[in-house]
């Protein structure tokens, strides 16, 4: 059964303190990516970093090897232990992120396909599915897939085997957390939490899924 990830697309220090505080207990790892750090800066990784938990920067990065590096880089200097990548750039690009992580300690997760309808466009099918298998040959610790659509992390986890598979698309986007959590390793839950007018509440009802 899979870990909670707290997706924090609040937008101040203040709230996402606040959403912090009061949740914590019941995660195991929180997800930042632009539109906190955008609205709060990036010191807001040091500001999080009080709850002990695992912080995950998902800014999906998506350039040429050697600006992946310089941003992966930058990334675990500010105290993240994870970083999201893109798959759809190619595995010199997905290399670069999966080498900085590497130095850093860290962990390199892929986005494959992605959980809006829209992914249907271009990021899902075999798609999907080749990406998933390069993160793997790049070493990757993981992938990105879609609680929205179960069958299809099942179909990527025949590919990925035994790495990891974080899931967004919990509750506000649709997916079901009793039907995802045994596919998955990690079930990532924002809207769903981050709104609730009993943080708490709404935390330990996503944390009954945990391992
Ligand atoms: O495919 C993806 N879908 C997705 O929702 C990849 C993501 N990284 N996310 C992120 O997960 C999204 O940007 C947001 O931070 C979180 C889901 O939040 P919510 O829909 O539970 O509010």
């Amino acid at each position: 059964m899979p870990d909670l990830i707290l997706a924090l697309d609040v937008l101040s220090r203040e709230e996402a303190l606040r959403v912090a505080e009061a949740t914590a207990p019941h995660l195991d790892a929180i997800k930042i990516g632009y539109p906190l750090v955008l609205a709060a800066g990036l010191g807001i990784a040091g500001s999080l970093s009080e709850f002990g938990l695992p912080l995950i920067a998902d800014f999906k990065v998506a350039d040429i090897p050697n600006t992946n590096r310089l941003i992966a880089e930058q990334v675990f200097a500010a105290g993240f232990s994870a970083i999201i990548c893109q798959g759809f750039c190619g595995s010199d690009s997905v290399t670069a992120c999966v080498e900085a992580a590497d130095d850093a300690g860290g962990e390199c997760y892929v986005v494959t396909e992605m959980s809006h309808p829209g992914a249907l466009e271009y990021l899902s099918g075999t798609n999907a599915e080749r990406m998933a298998r390069m993160a793997v040959d790049c070493g990757a610790h993981g992938i990105i897939a879609p609680a929205t659509r179960p069958e299809r992390v099942a179909a990527l986890r025949t590919i990925i085997g035994e790495r990891k598979i974080l899931s967004p698309g919990v509750g506000a986007q649709g997916g079901d957390p009793a039907v995802i959590a045994s596919l998955i390793d990690g079930m990532i839950v924002g809207r769903s939490i981050y709104t609730a007018e009993n943080l708490a509440e709404a935390a330990r009802a996503y944390a009954q899924y945990r391992r």
